[in-house]
């Protein structure tokens, strides 16, 4: 490490993260583009394709989400897609400029006896020359191993919001099983994609101690997605107040600060987000995205827009991840 490289930190106090959100705006991106800079090459975003290969029906209460069995959101249910329609999918990804494909399945946690589906669908990905990540609920140790030998590169389980915030937003499982499923993914040696929602109507401190939770974890998630509440019509949280731009930009400049050497991305909430809001999100420190037209079940920018904007403001895909 360098003299000038930002050091680790995993012992930030929430006085300390609560500091950084209080800063002037442009002390705050100032601080974060030159941690960012330290670790990164500031033109260059790692490029994610997202697919749902399992919609609907979910048991979990997530009040912001489309697939909640306990919303009634109108979206069509389907059971887990088959093999060669995820291949494809995957290789439209690749040719597109994707270095990683995430699946999604709206499960609490997988059932052993899907396993085995799984796990083929890792390898077939894998060998197209992808990352691969998932993301399908609690995992305990066994399967966490399962999908690591079966070459899963990154797993997403986000803790959302803060511990305190939780109960608000879901009331099926707890906030300690999401820790528990975390601790199993990186014990397996499965990188950790780990992030959260925000304009759920979480308080600034509700933020502070969110990210307090990232940033104290044993290891820095390798990940970290920050979204913004896409408001789907049906759920509990359809009607929130919009976020103001500059409290999103300024989450990830935290983000950023406080994780230098995670990769942030600027997950969903796109759709919703001028150019300029996104540029200042990739100054602040965000290098990743996902692209592709759809996200799980909502609508994302269209590739077009986003080929024109990478233009527009000198970002290069990332070829590898770091
Ligand atoms: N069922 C699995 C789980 O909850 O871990 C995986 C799929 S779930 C849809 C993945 C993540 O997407 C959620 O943890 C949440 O952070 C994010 N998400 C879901 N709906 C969202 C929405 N309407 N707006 C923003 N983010 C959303
Ligand atoms: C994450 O943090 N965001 C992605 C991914 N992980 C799986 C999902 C965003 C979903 C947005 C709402 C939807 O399309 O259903
Ligand atoms: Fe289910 Fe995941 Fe949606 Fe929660 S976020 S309802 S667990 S699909």
């Amino acid at each position: 490490m360098t003299k000038l490289e930002a050091h680790v930190r995993y012992n930030w106090t929430k006085e300390e993260i609560e500091t950084l959100f209080e800063l002037p705006f442009n002390d705050l991106l100032f601080q974060a583009h030159t941690t960012y800079r330290q670790y990164f090459d500031a033109n260059e975003v790692q490029i994610s394709t997202l697919l749902n290969i399992k919609t609907g029906a979910c048991p979990e209460d997530c009040a912001y989400c489309s697939q909640s069995g306990h919303h009634n959101t109108e979206l069509k249910k389907e059971k887990l897609m088959g093999l060669e329609q995820i291949v494809a999918a995957a290789k439209k990804a690749k040719a597109g400029g994707a270095s990683r494909f995430c699946m999604g399945a709206a499960w609490r946690s997988p059932h052993q006896k899907d396993m085995a589906q799984v796990c083929e669908i890792v390898q077939e990905v894998k060998a197209l020359g992808l990352e691969t990540c998932m993301t399908l609920g609690m995992l305990d140790e066994g399967k966490a191993t399962q999908l690591k030998s079966a070459g899963l590169d990154y797993y997403n389980h986000n803790l959302d919001t803060s511990p305190e915030y939780y109960p608000d937003i879901i009331s099926t499982r707890t906030y300690d099983d999401r820790l528990e499923t975390l601790a199993h993914v990186r014990n397996a040696g499965v990188n950790v994609c780990c992030g959260g929602i925000v304009g759920m109507g979480e308080s600034k401190l509700d933020r502070v101690s969110f990210l307090h939770q990232l940033a104290t974890l044993e290891e820095h998630p390798q990940s970290v997605p920050i979204n913004q509440l896409v408001k789907v019509k049906g759920t509990p949280l359809a009607e929130t107040e919009n976020l103001d731009a500059l409290d999103f930009i300024r989450m990830i400049a935290v983000a950023r600060i406080l994780m230098p050497k995670s990769v942030v991305r600027l997950s969903a909430g796109r759709n919703e987000m001028s150019d300029e809001t996104q540029a200042l999100c990739f100054f602040a420190g965000a290098n990743s995205i996902f692209y592709g037209d759809k996200l799980l079940t909502t609508e994302n920018p269209d590739t077009n827009h986003d080929q024109a904007l990478f233009n527009k403001l000198g970002i290069k895909p990332m070829s590898v991840s770091p």
